[in-house]
């Protein structure tokens, strides 16, 4: 058995996690019985959207089974006790195999140039990857990983809002209409990640108990609901027009 760290999610966050871990599972058997009713050449979405939610349903039996996590002595005013908080790594773990998941299942219906969508799976690399190394940092070093990571998702907005906008429109404005609406729900609800990062894992403010809640309700609108939601708007348009 790992290590107990001091502070870490008592039984209700387990049932919380459960009932995510449920929701994850549950949509991931929809989208897989969705996707056999179209035809081979059709299911590319519906493909990646499976990648996301086994993914995160794996990650989500982890943290309810309370495994995945590592304590890490964490600093804060009043902790001369040198008290640890779990540091729950398997998030990131899930986070670098979805979230290139899911910027691909918002820019393959774009035609946007593969040297973008390259920097575009770089940059969210750089993003999770410095999230995770700056979790595990005791020391304020931390937020210099964070930094990091923001600016790379800075560069991701302008990827999505600048070229891939302007691809998705020359396709026609039918796909303008679902790119955008996709893409703006999605860059909202990333930026509230650094916001929990922040207040979890950077400055240790939230109980892991109330890090599980806003992680969880963020994972719930950015794999379930997302993916449900893009993948129906994307099943309504020409797809010998995109380049898959
Ligand atoms: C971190 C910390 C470093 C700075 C930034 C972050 C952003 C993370 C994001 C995560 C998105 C996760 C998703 C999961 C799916 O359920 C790593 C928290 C900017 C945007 C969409």
């Amino acid at each position: 058995n790992p290590p107990n760290s001091d502070v870490t999610i008592n039984t209700k966050g387990s049932d919380w996690l459960w009932a995510v871990f449920a929701v994850m599972l549950l949509t991931d058997f929809l989208m897989m019985a969705w996707m056999f009713t179209l035809p081979k050449g059709r299911r590319t979405f519906h493909h990646l959207s499976i990648f996301i939610l086994t993914t995160a349903s794996i990650a989500y039996f982890s943290m309810a089974s309370n495994l995945g996590g590592t304590p890490v002595r964490v600093e804060f005013n009043g902790n001369e006790q040198g008290l640890t908080r779990a540091i729950w790594y398997v998030r990131y773990i899930d986070w670098v195999i979805t979230t290139p998941a899911l910027l691909l299942e918002l820019v393959l219906a774009t035609g946007l140039p593969l040297s973008d969508i390259f920097a575009l799976m770089f940059f969210d690399e750089v993003m999770i990857i410095t999230g995770l190394v700056g979790a595990l940092v005791a020391s304020s070093y931390k937020w210099g990983y964070f930094a990091f990571g923001c600016a790379a998702l800075i560069y991701i907005w302008v990827i999505l809002l600048g070229p891939a906008l302007k691809s998705s429109a020359a396709l026609g404005p039918e796909f303008r209409k679902a790119y955008m609406l996709s893409a703006i729900y999605l860059s909202f609800i990333w930026t509230l990640y650094p916001i929990a990062w922040g207040l979890a894992d950077g400055a240790n403010i939230i109980s892991p108990d109330s890090e599980m809640i806003f992680y969880g309700i963020l994972d719930l609108l950015a794999k379930p609901v997302f993916t449900l939601w893009h993948v129906y708007q994307i099943s309504r348009l020409d797809y010998t027009k995109m380049q898959l």
